[in-house]
């Protein structure tokens, strides 16, 4: 797999291409090439929920959320993030172990997928008061009890928790997400799961490793989490809500329950026994998660845009779809399908295509012509300059 990291700015200049991807395993020598992307005070951790009206929360002593360092990087289906922290990633109380109670710890990247306020929630908390605003969705694990719970995501853009329950209940059954004003209080949060089926999920429910993965280092001071771009799901037109070429704006969270941090030492509470909320956030920082095949050809970010693929139609499908594209200048192309691992089952379209508008069909047949399984697929249309992925579900 090819493999590009972008920093804060557009620009050809950006692109570091690194010879390994980034692995979630604990070792972090594959994250010494990506750039810093923000760094953060240490000891400037506050309390979760307490804001006196207009001023700063109040101090918590508490280094496991202390955020120091945050990196970003991306490849053609994924995002990834680092932190670092002046004290233990992921430490949480736990009852097996004979504390108190059990405590809960949460490792967040919360994003305005759409760069726009206007869409989104408030973020009340880190150096940037009285609020940041704009967010659309999170990549967030929690840890509870004593170990990892889940890694989810988190759609914040809902005004009431009827409209969670009514709207953004069945919006999740149909895999899509619209991009609309919210509140931190009302959200959907789910896990998806390899197969693309989604499972919603609360806070302290049970462990269930979906797509979503985090390492955390010997030390505890680092960790690494992957977020596979599908998982945010789609908006209603088809689009992916996180996706190659979009600009977001990322901000890294860390927070947690505290039975353990040095604020409940201080307050002279028994280990594990009481909660001492805290959380610590970088400042926002822009991203542009670089589309790979525009950014190898020369000049290309003044490229005008030539292709437009559709969402295939009907979708799912059983047994044949359509697939629908435009050029507007011709084109030496290939139109290909993936699995989910992302190895090839066949290939509908190659060679030179005219100006206009082409349909191609596919009979839900691999290279062999034996019928494909249920499940994710994708198709990828592909240029010299170009590289468009859209998402197609077979249902037998
Ligand atoms: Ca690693
Ligand atoms: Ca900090
Ligand atoms: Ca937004
Ligand atoms: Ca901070």
């Amino acid at each position: 797999m090819r493999w590009w990291l972008t920093g804060v700015a557009l620009g050809l200049t950006l692109q570091a291409a690194a010879q390994n991807p980034i692995q979630i395993d604990g070792d972090f020598m594959d994250w010494q090439a990506v750039p810093v992307a923000v760094t953060d005070p240490a000891d400037d951790v506050h309390d979760t929920d307490g804001y006196p009206l207009g001023g700063k929360p109040l101090y918590r002593a508490y280094s496991d959320v202390d955020l120091i360092e945050v990196k970003f990087a991306h490849d053609d289906e994924n995002l990834y993030g680092y932190m670092k922290a002046t004290g233990v990633i992921g430490r949480t109380s736990s009852d097996t172990l004979g504390h108190a109670r059990a405590g809960r710890y949460y490792f967040i990247f919360t994003i305005d997928v759409d760069d726009d306020t206007v869409t989104g929630y408030p973020l009340r908390e880190g150096g940037y008061y009285p609020d940041s605003r704009g967010y659309d969705v999170n990549m967030e694990v929690e840890f509870y009890n004593g170990g990892f719970n889940t890694g989810h995501y988190i759609n914040h853009e809902f005004l009431s928790q009827y409209q969670v329950d009514t709207q953004g209940i069945q919006d999740l059954k149909d895999g899509i997400i619209r991009l609309a004003p919210g509140t931190y209080d009302y959200y959907t949060q789910w896990v998806t799961l390899p197969d693309s089926s989604t499972i919603l999920v609360s806070d302290r429910g049970p462990v269930i490793q979906g797509i979503i993965t985090i390492a955390v280092s010997p030390d505890g001071h680092e960790a690494e989490i992957k977020a596979p771009m599908w998982g945010f799901l789609e908006t209603p037109e088809g689009e992916p809500v996180v996706g190659l070429g979009k600009t977001i704006v990322v901000s890294a969270s860390l927070e947690a329950s505290g039975e353990l941090s040095e604020e409940a030492v201080k307050r002279g509470y028994t280990p594990g026994s009481k909660s001492v909320w805290g959380s610590d956030t970088a400042d926002p920082f822009r991203y542009t998660i670089s589309d790979p095949s525009t950014k190898v050809s020369k000049g290309s970010s003044q490229l005008p845009r030539t292709i437009r693929l559709d969402q295939n139609y009907p979708n799912p499908f059983n047994p044949s779809t359509m697939i629908c594209f435009e050029l507007t200048e011709p084109q030496e192309l290939t139109l290909v399908i993936y699995d989910v691992a992302g190895r090839v089952v066949t290939t509908i379209a190659q060679g030179k295509y005219s100006p206009g508008m082409h349909r191609v069909n596919w009979n839900g047949r691999d290279s062999q012509g034996r019928r494909v399984a249920s499940g994710l697929y994708f198709y990828e249309l592909r240029t010299e300059t170009h590289r468009h992925v859209r998402k197609m579900i077979v249902a037998h």
